[in-house]
Order: C-alpha cells, then structure tokens, then sequence
C-alpha cells in the first residue's frame, strides 16, 4: 500500500513538472523566472521596496497588474504598491502631470524628446534619497516603460544608475491575421485562430488578454482580427459585438482593432446591386456601416483592403482605379480619426510583363492622389515573402503617400513552423536597405518611419505566426520572431542581434554559455534556409499552392506567374530571370544608382545575382567557381549550417529543461530531413539542365527526380481555403 502510495506520488510530480514545463511555453517572453544572482535581487530589491503607483485607468491598472504578476516570481517575496507618495517610495511610477513640481523639472529636457506613447526610466535623488523614476507623457507610455523595466531585470541590466529615454519611431505598429471567420488561418502553422467567433462576446478567453500582454510588452498597438481575402459577415452586426468585446480587451493594452474590408461588401451584406466607389449609395453604406462600428467601438482603426488583387473584389470591377476605392473608404473613416490601408499587393493575369514590375507600374501614377488617411501598404520584396528578396522598388519611390511596411512572421516560404529561422535578420536587412532615391542613406527604415519623405502616418504591419497552439507560434524559437518583429516596429533601427540576446535572455537564460552559441545559431538561420532552398537569388520555386516543399518543376498552372519555371527559367544554356535591360528591365524601377548595379551581373550582389540575371551554367562567380558549381555549393553549405545548428543546441541542453531541449531537439531533425530534401530535389532537378556533375563535397541524392515530384501534398497547413 505505502509502495502503491509513493509510486502514484511520483507520477503525479512527474506529470505535473512535464505540465507545468508546457506551460512554460505558453508564458513567451514575459516567463518572469526566479533572479539567480544574489547582488541583482539585492539591487533590484531595493529598487522596488515600495512603488507609489497612482491609480487610473485600466491601461494602469493592467501596468500595476504586470507589476504585481512579475515582481514576486523574480525577486521571491511580496511587493508593496502605494498610491500615495510617501518618503519611503524607491519607485515612482506616473504620468509626468502628476509627478512633483520638483522632478517635474528636472525631466523637462528629457520629455522634450519623449512621444505620446514614449516613456523615461531614471534614477535620481528625491527627497535625499535614491529612488527611480518611470514615467510618461501618457497611460499607455507608463505601460510600456513598466514592460521595459521588467525586462532590464529580466536581462539582468544594471538599474542602479539607469537612464533611459524611449520612444517608439513608427506610429501603428500592427499585425495582421489571416484569420478566416471559421477559425482556419490562412498561411497558419500554429493551429487554429485565438478568435472563439462562436463564444464571443460573453466568453473572454484568458489568451485574449495573454495576446495583449504579450503584444504591449513589445509596443505593438495595432491589430487587424481577420483575413485579407476578407470575408463581409465580419461587418454585420452578429460579428461587430464579438469585435467589440475583443476591442475592450484590447484597449487596456493600448490595442487598436483594425478589419479587413471586403469591397463588395455593400452588395453581399447592404442589398445594394454594386459596390462602385463613385455611386452615391454604395458610398453612404460606407458611411454608416463605419459609423456604425465607431459607436461600438469609439477607438476603431479602420479597414486593412486587399482589392483587385488574386481575385479579391475592387473598384476596377466598375472601371474605377485604386484611388476611388481608397479614397471611398477613407472618406467615410475621416472623420471618426481612422485609416485606410490599402495593399499593394497586386498582379494581373491579364499583364504580361514581369509579375516583379507590376505593382510599382500600377500605383506610381497615383503618388499624391490619395486622400491623407490612406497608407499604401506593400510586401519587403516585388514577389512575395521569399526567404530573400531585394526590397521592393516602391519603398522611396512612392514620395507623397505614405508606405506601411508588410513583412510576413508566419514563414510561408521558409519551412512553415518547423523550421528555426530567426526572421529580425531577414527584417533587418529590409529596413537597413539603401534606396537612393533621396541620395545615399535613404534606407528603407527611413522612409517606413516617415522621416525621409515627412510622411503623416507611420506603419510597419506583420502578418501573424499566432494560433491556438499551447506555444502560440508552432516552433518555440518562432517567437522570437513576433518578438522581434515588435521590437523593429517600435525602432526600425534596433540590431537583429540586440533583439536576439533581449529575446534569449527573457524566454531562457542569461548563462554567457548558453546566450552566445544560441545568438550565433539565430543569427545564421535564415542565410541556411536561404541556402538549402532559395542560394544566388533564385526565387518562388516552391511546390504550389501549400508552398511546403521544392517545386521547381512545377509548369502546368493556369496563369504562368504562379509557376515556378517561370522565376528560375532554367534551359540548357543557363539559369535565372533576366531583369536588366535586356530582359524585363525590372531595374529601371530603382534609383539609378542601383539601377546600373543591378544591370551588371559584375557589381549585383551574389546573393540577387539570379534575381537579375540569366546566367550561363559556367559563368564564373568571385570565388572563381562556375555558377553551377556554386548553386550546388550553396545547397550543401545549408544542409551544413543546420547540421551545426543541431550540434549547438545540443550544447545548449545544460541550460534549458528537458522539455524545452526535447522540442527543439525534434524539429531540428525535421528541419535536417527537409533541407536535405531542398538541396536534393533541386540539384537533380537543375542537373537535368547543366548537364554537369555534383561537385565534390556536396552529398549525393538518396532518391530519384521522379521520386521527388511524385510528393504530393494534399492536407499541407495552412493552405487558402475557397474563399466566401
Ligand atoms: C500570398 C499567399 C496568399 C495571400 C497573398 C496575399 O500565398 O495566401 O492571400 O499572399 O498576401 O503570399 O494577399
């Protein structure tokens, strides 16, 4: 019996601490561990001793909230807030109206330089004695300077002299769901929608809030709840309470509800039998239907459009072009202070030029006729979220209208959510992108933050890696990429590294042991899945439709730029789209000094050479290799670089639990098996090409070609259902 007893006992703990491990994952960043280092509880003990903390709104409650949550789990003991000032306060936490006259003075020069939503961390003497200062222009700034606080402690940052002034540099900072009313997510590999339509709006799902949290802790302010491929029901009033209810959880986190619009709406849910931007009607539906949502929801951001674009409904339906459908919109939102994000992201069947060309071609002309509550909001790249693009052509050309940035979290093209690849990198090299247009250092950060051109409004939008799996993301170091993505929304500037080593920290460890092997791996990710499925610029050769999985081969689909022979053009002679002057002439879409580099295979950088030119199987690269030679190169060194990444993670295993080092352990052996797949589908695929032989080193195919293109797919995630 006392055997039975202590053998039930251990499987309890046991399956309690593997529980509880899981859960782990669930607390993303904001995971508060235990402090270690004896001296930093001491330090930040002292800190925290009592906090004057005033009472407010709910966007202060839920910082004291925060406070009350983290504080404990780091430092092991109780914290005492106050809402009176009192000689003993060690941390005064406030709007700057209701600090004392006498810091009030003293923070004069550092507010010149905070924002609405920026905030102050100080250490300073009040009173004869040491205390800290966090404060801001406004509730939602105390937000977020609290948020940063824990996470200095979280990092284990010396807060004995701290001084830090911050402001975020890009106004809405937001991402956008693909989430489809029935719960599926289009491009979605981390489950279903956090979304609970049906139990909405009584039911206020715990996740909810832990989305808010979780996004304010990185500054993201911005949420847009549902597909581009919109579906109009979200705009009845059936579905406007559930975004109401999800709004007024989103608020207390400083989290503005955007919806995707769909144009025809007025004719599917209005009864009107045209949804033509000029027609007097279907303009007053507008009016109403956004009025409407405004007297639900007084802090509406407006409407996310994807018109004329994969079949979507737009004004070119009725002879219109983009300006009258976004102007339509805009007007109708102007007044109740919303915005109008009109995509960019279009190409027709009926165009055939360069697929790369055509949306510069197509909104170009309407620099300056959109009203000033329209944003443009265009993809990184001139294709479509590949695992490397050179930036898209419209950053800096388009000078009047301001441009949001997309960039895509959820990894479509780079191996969906079992594959490791820490995006800030790919982000990074987006936003640290020169443009010209305005003379040298006119970077693409520049103009997304609105600097170069002065733009009125400012955004950087990510489309989601979120579902309802435990983890969130699918890949525990995927979070790092919404993570990241926040962190580069609210300071375009800020180093892929830095994010890294914040990111490390908060989720892991601080052990140097551990933080810089796992930085390093980060760091080479997304060059390695460059490398095993897309090296030297090649593009879009991905099996269609799902997207998982090489598909080079791929030539029978209706339109011809939805197939992959028609990005790599590989024949006997040679390999890659020629988009120089000979070719599509892409390039003249850029500044001219980037214009004449991309035209010279010479002076493009290797990494776009495929890009931009059509190249002979034995045109010499400058290592000297043929180019043949250095594709299949390309495709070993990937396979590599995850091998390496497995071997450090394997290291790595001291520092994490067993569950957390299990996790990872298992999706990087998929991770080797696909890129493995990669480099052997397409080296026997371009062979048949090139006609030439492996290169030493680089391992031989264990199937056939015919083999390989006999995959298929049907049940891939994430696929886009049949829409409406
Ligand atoms: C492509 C996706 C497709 C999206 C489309 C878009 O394959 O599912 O609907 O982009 O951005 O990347 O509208």
């Amino acid at each position: 019996m006392k055997q039975l007893k202590t053998l039930i006992l251990i499987v309890t703990l046991i399956t309690t601490s593997a529980k509880s491990q899981h859960l782990e994952d669930y607390k993303l960043w904001l995971k508060y561990s235990k402090i270690e280092s004896g001296p930093k509880v001491q330090e930040y003990s002292n800190i925290v001793t009592k906090i004057y903390f005033p009472a407010g709104t709910d966007v202060l409650s839920n910082a004291k909230n925060e406070l009350a949550t983290a504080l404990p789990q780091m430092l092991g003991k109780p914290v005492v807030f106050s809402e009176h000032m009192e000689t003993e306060s060690s941390l005064i936490i406030a709007p700057y109206d209701q600090l004392p006259n006498t810091l009030k003075k003293q923070f004069e020069k550092e507010f010149a330089k905070v924002n609405d939503e920026g905030f102050i961390i100080k250490s300073t003497v009040f009173n004869n004695k040491n205390i800290t200062v966090i404060s801001a222009r406004t509730d939602i700034g105390i937000l977020y300077g609290t948020f940063r606080l824990l996470n200095l402690m979280q990092m284990n940052e010396n807060l004995e002299e701290v001084s830090l002034t911050d402001s975020p540099k890009i106004e809405v900072r937001m991402l956008n769901h693909w989430d489809n009313l029935d719960r599926s997510v289009e491009r979605g590999y981390a489950g279903f929608s956090l979304w609970n339509w049906q139990k909405l709006p009584e039911y206020i799902d715990q996740r909810y809030i832990d989305y808010a949290r979780a996004n304010a802790s990185i500054g993201i302010n911005a949420t847009v709840l549902t597909n581009v491929n919109a579906n109009a029901l979200v705009l009845t009033p059936m579905y406007l309470e559930k975004v109401e209810a999800l709004a007024n959880v989103f608020r207390g986190y400083g989290i503005q509800v955007y919806l995707t619009a769909r144009f025809s709406a007025p004719m599917e849910i209005g009864g009107l039998e045209t949804a033509d931007p000029l027609n007097v009607e279907v303009q007053q539906w507008w009016n109403d239907k956004t009025a409407e949502i405004y007297k639900r929801i007084p802090d509406f951001g407006g409407f996310l459009v994807k018109a004329n674009s994969e079949g979507q409904p737009g004004p070119q339906n009725y002879g219109r072009n983009h300006v009258d459908g976004a102007n339509m919109m805009a007007k109708a939102l102007k007044s109740h202070g919303g915005n109008v994000i009109w995509r960019a992201f279009v190409y027709s069947e009926h165009d055939d030029t360069d697929r790369a060309k055509q949306a510069y071609s197509e909104f170009l002309p309407y620099d300056g006729n959109f009203d000033d509550n329209v944003v443009v909001q265009v993809k990184n790249g001139a294709i479509d979220f590949q695992p490397r693009e050179p930036f898209h052509p419209m950053f800096g050309a388009l000078k009047e209208t301001p441009i949001a940035m997309e960039f895509q979290i959820t990894q479509e093209y780079l191996g969906f959510s079992t594959h490791l690849v820490y995006l800030p990198k790919l982000f990074e090299e987006v936003l640290d992108a020169d443009t010209y247009q305005k003379g040298p250092g006119s970077t693409v950060a520049k103009v997304i933050d609105g600097s170069l051109y002065n733009n009125t409004i400012s955004v950087m939008a990510g489309v989601s890696n979120i579902g309802n799996d435990l983890n969130w993301t699918g890949h525990p170091f995927a979070q790092a990429n919404w993570y990241g993505f926040g962190r580069l929304a609210w300071d375009p500037y800020l180093s892929s590294e830095k994010i890294a080593e914040e990111w490390l920290r908060a989720t892991y460890s601080n052990d140097e042991n551990f933080i810089s092997p796992v930085k390093k791996m980060m760091l080479m990710s997304r060059e390695a899945v460059v490398n095993y499925m897309n090296p030297l610029g090649l593009h879009h050769i991905f099996d269609t439709g799902h997207h998982y999985g090489p598909g080079p081969w791929v030539d029978n689909l209706s339109r011809p730029d939805w197939n992959p022979v028609y990005y790599h053009k590989a024949d006997e002679k040679g390999i890659g789209f020629d988009r120089t002057t000979s070719g599509s002439n892409a390039t003249e879409q850029y500044a001219p000094f980037l214009e004449k580099k991309f035209n010279d295979p010479k002076t493009t950088p290797e990494k776009y050479l495929l890009w931009f030119h059509h190249l002979p199987w034995d045109y010499q690269l400058k290592n000297g290799k043929t180019l043949w030679n250095g594709i299949a190169e390309k495709y070993q060194e990937g396979v590599d670089q995850v091998n390496d990444m497995i071997t450090t993670w394997e290291k790595a295993k001291p520092y994490v639990t067993n569950h957390e080092y299990e996790e990872v352990s298992m999706l990087l052996q998929i991770q080797l098996r696909e890129a493995k797949w990669w480099r052997d589908a397409c080296l026997l695929y371009f062979q048949s090409f090139s006609k030439r032989p492996l290169p030493n080193g680089v391992e031989k195919p264990s199937k056939t070609l015919k083999e390989y293109k006999s995959l298929k797919f049907p049940f891939a995630p994430g696929i886009r259902p049949r829409w409406n």
